[in-house]
C-alpha cells in the first residue's frame, strides 16, 4: 500500500533529505549513564531520514516516566503529556491530523498500569500510531516500584517480599486487543531495532513495538538472558516471515508443533531444519503462540522480531471515509447554519 505521507511529501516538493544528527537535540539526555534508552533513541534517530517525511510531520507523544522524557529528545514536534495518556492523545491528534507520522514512546507502567485501558481500545480500533513502548519492567522514575511486567516474586521498593501477581505478556496483549502489527526487540539489537521501526512506520495501523530496555539503577540485567552476547542465542530466537524458527548457540535447535503447542528439537535429534515451524507473520493464531513463547516453559525461546502483521483497515481511515461520505450525500456542514440551527434559543 502506498504511503500516505510518501505521497504528501512528493507532492508538496519538499526537502527529506536528512541526516541522524538533523533529530538530535542540542540540550543534554540525562537518562543515567548505561540506561538502555539511549540504544532506542539513536536508532530512532537514524531511521528517521530514511523514512522520505518532511521533519514537521513528525510527531513524539510520551508518557510519564524516565520513558516520558524521549519526546524531549528527538528534535521534532513533540508532547510530553501525562501519565498513562500518551496513546489517547496520540489518537486524537492522528484523527485530526492524519498527515502526520505520529509516535507514542511510553514506559510499561505507563502503557499497561494506568493507561492500559487506552492501549488496549487503540490496538482494537487499530488507529495509526507507532506506540515503542520501553519495557523495563519496573518503575524508574518514581524510584523502583514493581509494575504490570515485573516477574513473580521480584523484590522491589513496593514489593519488599516478592511480586504476587503473574506479569502481562505485553505484545500477548496487543495481539489479544487487536494490534495489527506486533513486534518485539531490545535496547542493544540496532539491527531488529531499525527493521522494526521502518516496518511499523509502513504499516496502516497500529503497531505496538516492546522494546526490553535495560535500567542500570532500578532493574539492572533483567533481561541479560536474551540481550546478552554470551545466553542470547540460547535463549531467543529471531523470527522472520517465511523463515524457520531456528535458534541455538550453534544454529541447531528449532521449534515444531506438538499439537497446538512449540515444542523445542534439536538437529542431533535427527530432525531437520526442513522440520521447524516457519513464521507467517500474517498468521493471528500463530502470532499469539509465539508470543508467548518462553513465558510459561521456560525451555522455549523469546520470540524477537516482527511476531504479527496483518492488513485491516485503520480507524483513521475510516473515520476519513465516513466523513466524505456523509459530505457527499449532505454537502459540506455550515458551521453557522449548524449553530443557529433549529435547537437554538436566545437568552432573555
Ligand atoms: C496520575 C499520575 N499517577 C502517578 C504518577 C507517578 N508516576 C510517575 S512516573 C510513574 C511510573 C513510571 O513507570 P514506567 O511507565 O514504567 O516508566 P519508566 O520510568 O520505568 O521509564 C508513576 C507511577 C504520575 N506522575 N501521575
Ligand atoms: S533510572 Fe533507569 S530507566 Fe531511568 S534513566 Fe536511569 S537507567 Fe534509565
Amino acid at each position: 500500500m502506498t504511503n500516505i505521507l510518501e505521497e504528501i511529501s512528493k507532492s508538496c516538493g519538499c526537502d527529506t533529505t536528512y541526516k541522524p544528527a538533523d533529530f538530535k537535540v542540542e540540550n543534554d539526555v540525562r537518562w543515567c549513564s548505561g540506561c538502555g534508552s539511549y540504544g532506542i533513541l539513536s536508532q530512532v534517530q537514524k531511521i528517521l531520514p530514511e523514512l522520505g517525511v518532511p521533519k514537521e510531520k513528525f510527531v513524539f507523544i510520551s508518557g510519564i516516566g524516565c520513558s516520558g522524557r524521549f519526546s524531549y529528545y528527538v528534535d521534532t514536534y513533540g508532547f510530553h503529556s501525562i501519565h498513562g495518556r500518551p496513546i489517547a492523545i496520540a489518537s486524537g491528534l492522528k484523527l485530526a491530523r492524519p498527515d502526520l507520522s505520529v509516535w507514542v514512546a511510553t514506559g510499561d507502567g505507563d502503557c499497561m498500569s494506568i493507561g492500559g485501558n487506552h492501549m488496549i481500545h487503540a490496538c482494537r480500533r487499530n488507529i495509526n500510531l507507532n506506540v515503542l513502548m520501553f519495557n523495563n519492567e519496573v518503575y524508574s522514575l518514581t524510584k523502583g516500584q514493581y509494575s504490570p511486567t515485573s516477574q513473580q516474586g521480584q523484590v522491589t521498593k513496593s514489593s519488599p517480599l516478592g511480586v504476587l501477581e503473574e506479569p502481562f505478556v505485553p505484545a500477548g496483549l496487543a495481539l489479544g486487543s487487536g494490534a495489527t502489527m506486533v513486534g518485539r526487540g531490545f535496547d542493544r539489537d540496532a539491527a531488529g531495532m531499525k527493521n522494526m521501526f521502518k516496518a511499523a512506520h509502513d504499516h496502516q495501523g497500529l503497531s505496538f513495538i516492546e522494546l526490553y530496555t535495560n535500567c542500570v539503577i532500578f532493574n539492572d540485567s533483567a533481561f541479560d538472558p536474551f540481550t546478552s552476547r554470551q545466553s542470547r542465542k540460547e535463549h531467543t530466537v529471531n523470527v522472520e516471515h517465511g523463515k524457520p524458527l531456528v535458534f541455538g548457540e550453534n544454529d541447531d535447535k528449532g521449534i515444531i508443533m506438538d499439537g497446538f503447542k512449540p515444542k523445542v528439537v534439536s538437529l542431533a535429534d535427527g530432525y531437520s531444519v526442513s522440520d521447524f515451524l516457519v513464521h507467517d507473520q500474517h498468521d493471528v493464531a500463530l502470532a499469539y503462540i509465539i508470543a508467548q513463547m518462553s513465558y510459561h516453559n521456560p525451555e522455549l525461546p523469546r520470540a524477537m522480531g516482527i511476531l504479527q502483521s496483518i492488513v485491516k483497515p485503520s480507524y483513521d481511515q475510516l473515520t476519513e471515509a465516513q466523513i466524505a461520505h456523509e459530505q457527499e450525500a449532505k454537502g459540506k456542514p455550515d458551521v453557522q447554519k449548524l449553530l443557529r440551527g433549529k435547537d437554538s434559543w436566545v437568552v432573555e
